[in-house]
């Protein structure tokens, strides 16, 4: 499986790199938040590949992009994020490929966990150097939002829908976040501990301060988001664990995280517009 994606994945040399802002991009764009049918977003997108992958034609994308989107029995809303973000991908002129990490039910939904399994299966199956953690009810408004890694983790939102265009706190590093494959690794991934809602982003922020990376976030009109509204997932309560393991966030770092993630994909598939991996976390091992 993995030569074949590298297969896809060589680079003819002969062509120049793709500009780092792509001329057609063009500021606000209009956000399609209502329930579309796979179907009708995959007639949109001929030029997306069997697996969820493009890359340009004309020139030689900087860099390759896996987007990883962590799932759990919510594909109406991850239809309508596809709808809005290939768009805007393709226009940026990326090489990517994006991954869908889909929990099994019943277990209480573990975001953090899941960003580790997309970026440790990604890179089972193709050399990506930028890894881009999407929640699936996020939807960018402006295209000049690039979809790309750099020196420092980033965080995408500056303000979001459902929070009057603000953000809830100035730390808050929930949303849409981008870090370079070694950045993630460095800072042993996210935390595996969180099972329901909340606290696995302010975890993740402590472990990049605490490996001495300072954090970039788009400025107020780029980095706004619309959010697909919904009630809150059962099977995702909030966790109240989570006060004390946010204190213990930096003496956990390097003991747990990436290199302790247990997991079994349950199966892989590639469907027209995305990977979709599915796994089973066991919530007491
Ligand atoms: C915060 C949550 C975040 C969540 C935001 C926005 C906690 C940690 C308490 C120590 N943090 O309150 O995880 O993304 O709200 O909804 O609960």
């Amino acid at each position: 499986q993995k030569q074949q994606h590298e297969k896809q994945q060589q680079q003819p040399s002969n062509k120049t790199f793709c500009p780092k802002k792509s001329k057609q991009l063009v500021g606000t764009i209009q956000t399609y938040l209502d329930p579309v049918n796979i179907s009708t977003v995959e007639s949109k997108y001929p030029e997306v590949r069997k697996g969820g992958n493009f890359r340009p034609k004309e020139c030689t994308a900087r860099e390759r992009l896996a987007v990883i989107i962590p799932c759990r029995n919510r594909t109406q809303h991850l239809h309508i994020l596809l709808n809005n973000l290939l768009r805007l991908l393709i226009k940026q002129r990326l090489d990517f490929t994006i991954f869908v990490i889909d929990q099994d039910l019943p277990t209480t939904f573990n975001r953090g966990m899941l960003f580790n399994v997309g970026y440790l299966e990604a890179l089972k199956r193709g050399s990506y150097d930028c890894f881009i953690f999407h929640d699936v009810d996020m939807i960018p408004t402006n295209d000049k939002c690039l979809y790309r890694c750099t020196h420092n983790p980033r965080h995408f939102l500056s303000g979001v829908s459902k929070w009057k265009y603000r953000l809830p706190y100035k730390s808050y590093f929930g949303g849409v976040v981008s870090f370079t494959r070694d950045q993630y690794r460095k800072i042993n991934g996210d935390s595996n501990l969180y099972f329901g809602w909340g606290g696995e982003d302010d975890d993740l922020r402590a472990r990049i301060l605490h490996k001495g990376y300072s954090l970039l976030r788009y400025p107020q009109s780029i980095g706004r988001y619309d959010t697909i509204s919904h009630q809150r997932d059962s099977g995702n309560k909030a966790n109240p664990a989570r006060f004390k393991l946010v204190k213990s966030a930096k003496a956990r770092q390097d003991l747990e995280g990436l290199n302790t993630a247990r997991y079994t994909v349950t199966s892989s598939v590639t469907r027209r517009l995305y990977t979709k991996i599915q796994v089973y976390i066991n919530m007491t091992e």
